[in-house]
């Protein structure tokens, strides 16, 4: 079979800093990848696009606190958000991410899906919670990917990815165990990614009225 997401080309667009800052024009689909600082979501995309260029863009200082938007393929956008919940930043600076993500996200009508890491050998913390909890209020569709299972035997990997699935109320079929490491799920995820942005537009829904809804006037 074909590798799903064959990487022919990857553009940095630019970054957002700022709530309602400039960001790059709404064309493209776009997935956005959130997580805690650490747990491995320069590696997962480096892994995914084959590339050492996220590393590169998206760890240069300043860069980190950005969204930065890269195009791929001239086929979708995908939106690096800034790592949250790191402990050496003061509250004030942690919490700034809230608002530049959750504006973000609300604000993208383009957006058509979210990939959410979690760390497999942890309980997802407070943080990763309330981030998960906002996505299934705002509705958009989520891939959830577990990282860094390459530090654990597969038998602990099952037993780990259902336990945080018992935890965060998900599906086992939900949640994609990945491993920068050895590139375990690299191909689960592309093809999760593929059916995500191709979907139909999950905010279609709201507030559409479908004709055989509508009653007859008296
Ligand atoms: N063993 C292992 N280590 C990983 C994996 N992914 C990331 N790491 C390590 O975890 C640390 C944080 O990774 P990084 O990708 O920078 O995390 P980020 O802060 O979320 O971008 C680094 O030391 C990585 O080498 C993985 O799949 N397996
Ligand atoms: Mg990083």
């Amino acid at each position: 079979m074909a590798e799903p997401l064959v990487i022919r080309r990857l553009d940095f667009l630019g970054g957002l800093a700022t709530p309602g800052g400039w960001r790059p024009p709404l064309s493209l689909p776009e997935v956005a990848f959130a997580g805690r600082s650490n747990v491995g979501k320069s590696s997962l995309l480096n892994r995914l696009m084959r590339r050492k260029s996220f590393a590169r863009v998206s760890n240069t200082p300043g860069r980190t606190r950005e969204i930065n938007f890269f195009q791929v393929n001239d086929q979708f956008i995908l939106a690096d958000l800034p790592g949250y919940g790191y402990a050496r930043v003061s509250k004030s600076q942690r919490e700034t991410w809230r608002p530049l993500i959750e504006g973000y996200l609300r604000e993208t009508p383009t957006l058509a899906g979210v990939v959410q890491l979690l760390d497999v050998r942890h309980d997802p913390t407070a943080d990763d919670r309330r981030m998960l909890e906002f996505l299934g209020e705002l509705g958009v569709p989520t891939i959830v990917v577990t990282t860094k299972i390459d530090k654990l035997k597969p038998r602990e990997v099952d037993a780990r990815v259902a336990a945080i699935c018992a935890m965060l109320g998900l599906d086992v079929e939900q949640v994609v165990p990945f491993s920068a490491e050895t590139g375990a799920g690299r191909d689960d995820l592309a093809e999760a990614l593929e059916q995500v942005i191709a979907a139909p537009d999950w905010r279609a829904g709201e507030g559409a009225v479908a004709e055989g809804d509508v009653e007859a006037a008296p």
